[in-house]
């Protein structure tokens, strides 16, 4: 349990190497990844965007917040990944146009992977286009879309009619997810389903495409 505490205070504070010190720890004395990420990262992460909010952090904490979350996902991912098996579908995902956040995208991308999905990660700032040419070239069956600013949100809703313009939207699910949306919004934007969470993100997928 100390572990879990020590490591919510480096992410926080935004200590890359005590972060990853004590992910490399507990992973070795077998805590349980998923609730390092649940019960540590994702809590100390909501803590910053408060602190950012109360102008108690700026853009460099969220930065240096970042970067140790991003260290000790790394060495926690390889496990989450850890799948075999045959491909339960192709996914398509990014984090649309004009929306550099990709923690959460990255997490939701293992995840998947771990559950046995082929993930096509286009990273961030992903433009509707290169979506739609992403769906083609892999022949995928289901697109992600993540965004993290309202500001942004309104691309997704471009990116879905980007698909129906070329004329593949029938052959592809979308599913939506990030923290300012909602399953509302997803229905608003004829996405297929929202997530909210990325143990959500692979039953939504496997919902969606009976895997
Ligand atoms: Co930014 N940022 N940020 N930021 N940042 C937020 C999102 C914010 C809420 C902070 C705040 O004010 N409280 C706020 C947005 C406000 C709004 O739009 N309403 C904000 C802002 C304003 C900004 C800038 C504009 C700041 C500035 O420059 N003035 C700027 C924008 C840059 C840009 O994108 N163009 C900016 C920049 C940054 C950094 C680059 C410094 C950094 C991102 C680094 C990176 O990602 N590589 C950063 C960070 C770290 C945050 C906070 C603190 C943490 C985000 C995070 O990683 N959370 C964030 C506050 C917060 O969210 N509490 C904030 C942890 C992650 C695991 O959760 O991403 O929600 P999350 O993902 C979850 C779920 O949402 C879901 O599953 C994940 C795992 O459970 N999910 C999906 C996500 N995608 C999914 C897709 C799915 C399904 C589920 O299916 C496809």
């Amino acid at each position: 349990m100390a572990r879990i505490e020590e490591l919510y205070e480096a992410v926080l504070t935004g200590d890359k190497s005590t972060a990853e010190e004590v992910t490399r720890h507990a992973i070795g004395t077998s805590v349980d990844p998923q609730a390092l990420i649940d019960q540590s990262m994702i809590p100390a992460m909501d803590e910053v965007g408060r602190r950012f909010e109360e102008e108690e952090y700026f853009v460099p904490e969220l930065l240096l917040s970042a970067r140790a979350m991003k260290a000790a996902l790394k060495i926690v991912n390889p496990l989450l990944s850890e799948s075999g098996g045959k491909h339960k579908g192709c996914i398509v995902l990014g984090t649309v146009k004009g929306d550099l956040h990709d923690i959460g995208k990255n997490l939701v991308s293992s995840m998947l992977e771990g559950a046995g999905f082929r993930v096509v990660d286009l990273g961030t700032d992903v433009s509707p286009e290169q979506f739609v040419a992403a769906v083609e070239e892999n022949d995928a069956n289901l697109i992600g879309i993540s965004a993290l600013l309202t500001a942004t949100m309104p691309s997704m809703k471009s990116t879905i009619e980007a698909l129906e313009a070329a004329g593949i939207r029938n052959r592809v699910k979308v599913m939506v997810g990030g923290a300012p949306l909602s399953t509302d919004y997803a229905k608003e934007i004829n996405a297929d389903a929202y997530a909210d969470n990325a143990n959500a993100a692979v039953r939504t997928a496997q919902d969606l495409t009976g895997a």
